[in-house]
């Protein structure tokens, strides 16, 4: 342990579960302000790096070793600001170059539980501005009495149960992190001789034909993380992408995600596989999923050539994925930029408390 962390004997934070990924909320106040050492501590909580985390409260996987950090706004008409963290899993790296669309769903919840947001009876509005891509949602929390609760009636896939609905409403997603929808300007690109689309609608995505990877895409989680094969060719691809996007040197970053689409089986517009990108998705993420129903919509693209008929017609797109699919809703300006997005989530205060780091 650094001499630095043993400043830090505990700190304050809640777990929740946000959408289909679980993680700790921390009040940025509570966090070492040097990133340096506010990243050994979250290595240290999430026990990282370790492939089980057996040493910290990290789930193992990429979806459960999350971190949002969130307070009080000082910009106008925001009430909190939050930021991501992915803490790797078996990897001593921290990032901020990626958003988290399922983690903000904890965030409102939490800016209320904290008292960062004062809740009104009925529903409360939460602006939130998330630091990594300087964009802003608005997130809708259930508040009978002033308190946020969390069972309810809403339903979305990969997470059991009914839980209280948490409406997320995204505007400027465009460009968030590479500068421009479509960095390099193209509907289709050709990478190692296959057709790609390089789109940020919120969260950069590589996203490619699943029989141009030489799978099926029906393939499960589990299958296709076995596929070192694929896995080989997906990572090649992503690396030489990575500057294309004008996200640099990727090599050590959880961006750009890998989507390999294929004709829809459940009536959605399209069924995708993920890789987030060296683990497979167990779903989707939230504004990945905006990326690749943005995909769909562009003429020529891997993903438009399997979506179903019709997608220019629809604002509702429901995208599968291997655990069943995430319905994303996109509204276009008459000249059919898509101007906002959103979707339904979920979120769940699983335990609140000191977290120990010595
Ligand atoms: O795309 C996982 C998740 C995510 C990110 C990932 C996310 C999003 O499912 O907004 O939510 O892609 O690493 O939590």
């Amino acid at each position: 342990m650094s001499e630095g962390i043993a400043a830090y004997s505990s700190i304050r934070c809640m777990w929740m579960r946000g959408g289909t990924s679980k993680g700790g909320y921390f009040l940025s106040d509570d966090l070492p302000e040097d990133t340096a050492l506010r990243d050994a501590v979250l290595l240290r909580v999430m026990g990282s790096p370790d492939s089980k985390q057996i040493d910290g409260m990290g789930g193992a996987d990429p979806l459960t070793s999350k971190v949002g950090v969130i307070k009080k706004s000082d910009r106008p008409g925001i009430d909190v600001d939050y930021l991501f963290l992915q803490v790797f899993v078996d990897r001593a790296v921290v990032t901020d170059k990626q958003n988290c669309g399922n983690i903000l769903a904890g965030v409102g919840p939490f800016a209320i539980e904290r008292g960062l947001v004062d809740a009104k009876d009925g529903q409360t509005k939460v602006t939130i501005f998330m630091e990594n891509t300087g964009q802003t949602a608005t997130a809708t929390i259930e508040t009978p009495n002033g308190k946020p609760v969390y069972t309810g009636n809403a339903r979305i896939d990969g997470v059991p149960g009914t839980p209280a609905p948490i409406p997320l409403l995204f505007s400027d997603t465009a460009g968030t992190t590479c500068g421009a929808l479509l960095p390099t300007g193209n509907n289709v690109d050709v990478i190692d001789g296959v057709n790609v689309t390089m789109i940020d609608n919120g969260m950069p995505v590589v996203v490619l034909s699943a029989s141009d990877m030489g799978i099926t895409g029906r393939e499960s989680r589990e299958e296709l993380e076995a596929n070192d094969v694929l896995r080989a060719k997906l990572e090649n691809i992503r690396l030489q992408c990575g500057p294309l996007m004008n996200l640099g040197d990727v090599s050590d970053a959880s961006v750009p995600k890998m989507t390999m689409v294929s004709p829809a089986e459940h009536g959605g517009v399209v069924s995708t596989r993920t890789f987030i990108p060296h683990r497979c998705h167990a779903s989707i993420g939230v504004l990945g999923a905006v990326s690749v129903a943005t995909a769909c919509l562009l003429p020529g693209s891997p993903a438009a050539d399997v979506a179903a008929n019709n997608t220019n017609a629809l604002s509702t797109l429901s995208v599968e994925h291997p655990s069943g699919e995430m319905s994303v809703i996109i509204e276009k300006t008459n000249d059919g930029a898509v101007d906002r997005a959103g979707l339904l989530r979920t979120a769940r205060k699983l335990f609140d408390g000191d977290v120990f780091i010595d």
